[in-house]
């Protein structure tokens, strides 16, 4: 018998239901479910990706949502590029987590770039993103990636003065049981792995409802770096709806002021968000978020 098509089937109270309950419990985001493609208890967290109409495929971990389709470009790109286009000349770059894939494909739309590693502590997620989520993975199997299954806490630890941008794509600090990469040590170590001028840039939670860590994030990695600065992007699917970024330069290249908006005017890669007047408008912070910053 033929499939007769499932939006048929998504008549309210007749569809299968996705619900991520946010931090402490406030509310939560939920979604109409088309059909479940995958689900899996890895050693790490629970796995899974499914179709929804409209998000298109969403991937979740532990039940919170990593990416949907609809918007993953909205995050990897302002995590990516606004690091990338402020190092003079990056060749040599390590992202810690972003085993989707999603990072790694905006790192290598910069034509500097030689050499990609990705240090993703649970393999079973590189390979559900490479089988179901194939243009988020897309650029995985570049010659150009390398890819380690190790937590980043550790792996960055063995590298001094060695990466010219590190990125931290990592779960939120709320859901993890087994440690996470929010802590001063790790901030430190990315320092000490980065080359002179070398630059980091770490997602810092929503300033919504988890400003406490996005706060102590920044603070954090303030007390690594001589320059750091926050930013902010919108991103539907995560909680708040806008998300925070964390950018810090170890030789104090300012994300605004040293800004050259031409390199961005003359990139060849497409874009769907970044651009030159988001990277500078995303560093203004509005009132309540400066206030959780402040010392
Ligand atoms: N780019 C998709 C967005 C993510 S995925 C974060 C990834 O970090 C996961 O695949 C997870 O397995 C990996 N990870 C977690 N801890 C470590 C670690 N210690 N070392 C290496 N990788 C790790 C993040 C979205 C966050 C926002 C959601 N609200």
């Amino acid at each position: 018998m033929a499939d007769k098509g499932l939006e048929k089937e998504l008549k309210p109270g007749r569809h299968m239901l996705y619900m991520e309950w946010y931090s402490k419990d406030p509310g939560g985001l939920f979604m109409k479910v088309n059909r479940y493609l995958y689900s899996a208890q890895s050693q790490y967290q629970r796995i899974d990706i499914f179709e929804a109409p409209f998000y298109g495929r969403v991937f979740s971990l532990d039940g919170i949502t990593m990416t949907t389709e609809i918007d993953e470009f909205m995050y990897h790109e302002m995590l990516v590029h606004v690091p990338m286009f402020m190092h003079p000349n990056p060749k040599k770059v390590l992202v810690i987590g972003g085993g989707d894939g999603g990072s790694i494909r905006e790192v290598l739309k910069h034509p500097s770039v030689e050499k990609a590693v990705m240090c993703e502590i649970d393999e079973l997620v590189v390979r559900a993103a490479m089988e179901y989520l194939p243009y988020t993975a897309s650029k995985l199997t570049d010659p150009r990636v390398e890819l380690v299954y190790e937590d980043g806490a550790k792996f960055v630890r063995q590298f001094k003065n060695e990466f010219d941008v590190i990125i931290i794509d990592s779960t939120d600090p709320t859901a993890g049981e087994g440690g996470h990469l929010f802590t001063l040590d790790f901030y430190k170590a990315c320092n000490e792995a980065l080359k002179e001028d070398g630059i980091l840039c770490a997602q810092t939670e929503g300033m919504t409802y988890d400003y406490e860590w996005g706060s102590t994030a920044y603070k954090r990695i303030k007390a690594n770096f001589p320059l750091v600065k926050m930013y902010l992007g919108f991103m539907p699917t995560y909680p708040g709806g806008i998300w925070s970024y964390t950018y810090a330069s170890k030789a104090g290249i300012d994300p605004v002021k040293d800004f050259n908006p031409d390199k961005v005017k003359n990139f060849r890669e497409p874009l769907r968000y970044y651009n030159e007047e988001i990277h500078i408008a995303a560093f203004a912070l509005p009132n309540f978020v400066k206030k959780y910053i402040e010392e």
